[in-house]
């Protein structure tokens, strides 16, 4: 159970009617998932599920749509997610289906509403991210690709940056670390520990690591000098941003995080507004906006080089594998 609405308190936007229906999650699992194996779900199933009459010819996992009224909660629709969900729709051919944009909060109240009851619900997902320690969630089968692989996250700095802050330049493109580590910061922030603190925590437990993004600069290298650093609320970028924010300050920078959507976090830095970000999925998610300002930064390479990853998630307890078992 999540303790922490705190943080979800501006999840009310969403008027989703997740009908309830008089089917249980569980006299569905066992039928279907023996099929799954066998690689055929839709065609057998009505032959067993006979308490269900009216849509038996679509399947279980059809019968999802119409207890979601074929709404995938989303989070904003600047983010990379939601738009491969678009894209999913359209390559799956799910023409009922649509995505309702909200927030990353807004979305995982919506997932914890069903949750508790055992509803169905489908969400946006990606990995890293603390709601896959919280709840036992399953990323869809994707075969058509619409998700793209496993891909990397990215630090950018504008232009000049270098030059300007050499010291701070350096930290930027040193900053590495791994989906555990990211994890490990989310989780904190999410127990209720505050976002600079919890980055102060994971610094001070991973010195050797943070040692070797500053390795070489001095104590006070930055000297009382402003930075910025450009990023959209999602959690996993409210976690890098904080910790890189952290170490840059411990060697004397004063470094502002500006949150903002998806399309200004690249703008701000290609324009010089922002010093850089922490925040860019590659080669799938950010995709388009990468090709749109790419020419106008520069790109300092993976900071999270694996396990990024993005997908239709829904709970385990449903009984469902694929993207493609929506199709009706
Ligand atoms: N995310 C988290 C972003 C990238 C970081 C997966 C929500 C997106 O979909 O754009």
């Amino acid at each position: 159970m999540i303790k922490h609405w705190k943080r979800l308190g501006i999840a009310t936007g969403l008027s989703l009617t997740l009908v309830a229906a008089g089917c249980g999650a569980d006299d569905e699992g066992e039928d279907a998932g023996a099929e799954d194996d066998n690689g055929d779900a839709e065609d057998t199933e009505e032959d067993e599920d006979d308490d269900d009459d009216e849509d038996d010819a679509n399947g279980e996992a059809a019968d999802y749509g119409e207890e979601v009224d074929h709404t995938i909660v989303g989070i904003d629709g600047g983010s990379g997610v939601v738009q491969s969900t678009e894209q999913a729709i359209d390559d799956y051919e799910l023409d009922e289906w649509s995505v309702q944009t909200s927030s990353d909060p807004a979305m995982i109240q919506e997932l914890d509403n069903a949750y508790q009851n055992e509803d169905p619900v489908f969400i946006t997902g990606w990995t890293p991210h603390w709601k896959f320690q919280e709840y036992d969630l399953e990323i869809l089968d994707d075969p058509e690709d619409s998700y793209g692989d496993a891909e990397s996250i990215h630090t950018i700095a504008r232009e000049g940056l270098e030059d300007e802050h050499p010291d701070a330049y350096q930290i930027l493109d040193n900053f590495e670390w791994a989906e555990e580590d990211m994890e490990e910061v989310m989780l904190e922030i999410q127990d209720d520990v505050d976002e600079a603190e919890a980055a102060q925590n994971w610094v001070d437990a991973n010195e050797d690591v943070v040692s070797e993004w500053t390795d070489g600069v001095d104590e006070d290298a930055g000297d009382g000098e402003s930075l910025t650093l450009s990023l959209v609320a999602w959690d996993t970028e409210i976690a890098s941003t904080n910790v890189i924010a952290n170490v840059l300050e411990s060697v004397g920078y004063e470094v502002e995080m500006n949150q903002m959507e998806a399309n200004p976090v690249f703008q701000s830095v290609a324009d010089g507004d922002a010093d850089a970000s922490v925040a860019v999925w590659l080669p799938h998610t950010h995709e388009d906006y990468h090709a749109d300002y790419e020419d106008e930064y520069e790109d300092l390479g993976p900071n999270m080089p694996d396990g990024a990853q993005l997908g239709l998630t829904v709970p385990a307890y449903m009984d469902i594998e694929s993207i493609e078992d929506l199709q009706e």
